[in-house]
């Protein structure tokens, strides 16, 4: 199951009390203070795994605890620490308290710790409260409460470049062609139901990476379809490729499909169709003497100023020089 979305409530472990205890031995009358202090409370720690891919576990369990530390014990006895509890997290992962906006922590890379939640402190026994003006000290300290905190988190996949489109346009096959990424391809719209990352190797030093995601079609923002909620594993890109189907058989204008993708993506966020676009018209294969839906399309990428690309993602024709569109864009090559 994929969850990019996630309301979780950590509670770590609060601190053992301190121990009030005197020794007790033959011969010795009176023993000293040997009350030990509290154990520590278990913290808990969010750390991100490249084989995670969704944040599911979370959906199934909201609450997240961790145990308390061990009270003191008599002869100077610490009490034992609770455990800490480590949760593996997918990359891309953000951290946000509840009810706020402030991200508390991005996770951009594998194997980044973040501590969502610290145990509290263990309190001090009465043996070391003990002083030259005060041997026999009855003081001890109770363990401090563990932190608790309720935050949002949240999946932004990490990619160089968004593939957008309707449903059908040939994203995923797309993807499939140009990376190692086998996503399902078929016949019917919203074939595609979780973003998929793909990596491209444009030669032996330099790659990309490209996300598919599920399709978009009017009124998506109202929650038609799949919805807009996708559109979130494009933010972080830096290109956008549109890719619009160009074959007859849609019995739709390109122009007007465009054009509806763009207030999607508008109606998501303002700032996602200011990013470099490629726009690209798909399943030319399919366009026999119907070559004015092409013409159209192309005029309308001249008119906006937008590199445009005919191809046909099936038949691979037209893809290298895409990838290659993407690559400049992405300013790996001049
Ligand atoms: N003839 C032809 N068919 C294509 C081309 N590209 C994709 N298709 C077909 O179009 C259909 C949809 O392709 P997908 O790659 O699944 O489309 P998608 O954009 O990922 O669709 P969603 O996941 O539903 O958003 C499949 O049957 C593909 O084989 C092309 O260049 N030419
Ligand atoms: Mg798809």
């Amino acid at each position: 199951m994929f969850v990019d979305q996630v309301k979780v409530s950590f509670a770590a472990g609060g601190g053992g009390n301190g121990c009030l205890s005197f020794r007790r031995e033959k011969y010795i009358p009176r023993g000293g203070p040997d009350g030990g202090r509290g154990g520590e409370g278990g913290s808990i720690l969010l750390v991100s795994d490249s084989s995670v891919k969704s944040l599911a576990y979370f959906r199934f369990h909201p609450h997240i605890k961790a145990r308390r530390g061990a009270h003191g014990e008599g002869g100077n006895r610490q009490g034992k620490k609770g455990e800490n509890r480590v949760f593996q997290i997918p990359v891309g992962t953000i951290v946000r308290e509840k009810d706020s906006d402030t991200v508390l922590h991005d996770f951009t890379a594998p194997n980044q710790e973040y501590l969502v939640a610290k145990g509290g402190m263990g309190g001090r026994g009465n043996a070391s409260f003990a002083s030259s003006v005060n041997q026999a000290p009855r003081r001890v300290d109770e363990g401090k409460p563990g932190e608790e905190r309720d935050y949002v988190l949240e999946l932004k996949l990490i990619a160089d470049v968004g593939l957008v489109g309707f449903p059908n346009a040939g994203k995923s096959t797309l993807i499939s062609v140009i990376s190692a990424a086998k996503p399902v391809i078929a016949d019917y719209p919203f074939t595609t139901l979780v973003p998929n990352l793909g990596v491209v190797d444009y030669d032996e030093s330099r790659s990309f990476v490209v996300a598919d995601i599920p399709g978009l079609i009017e009124g998506a923002h109202l929650g038609q379809g799949l919805g807009i909620r996708f559109l979130r594993h494009v933010e972080r890109t830096k290109v956008l490729v549109h890719l619009v189907d160009i074959s007859p058989y849609t019995q739709r204008d390109p122009v007007e499909d465009y054009r509806t993708v763009i207030r999607e993506l508008e109606a998501f966020d303002p700032g996602l169709i200011k990013r470099p676009q490629i726009l690209v018209a798909n399943k030319t294969d399919l366009l026999g003497d119907e070559t004015q839906r092409l013409q159209e399309l192309e005029s309308l990428a001249a008119r906006e100023g937008l590199p445009f690309f005919p191809i046909s993602a099936l038949k691979r024709i037209g893809t290298k020089e895409l990838v290659q569109a993407m690559a400049r864009e992405l300013k790996l090559v001049g």
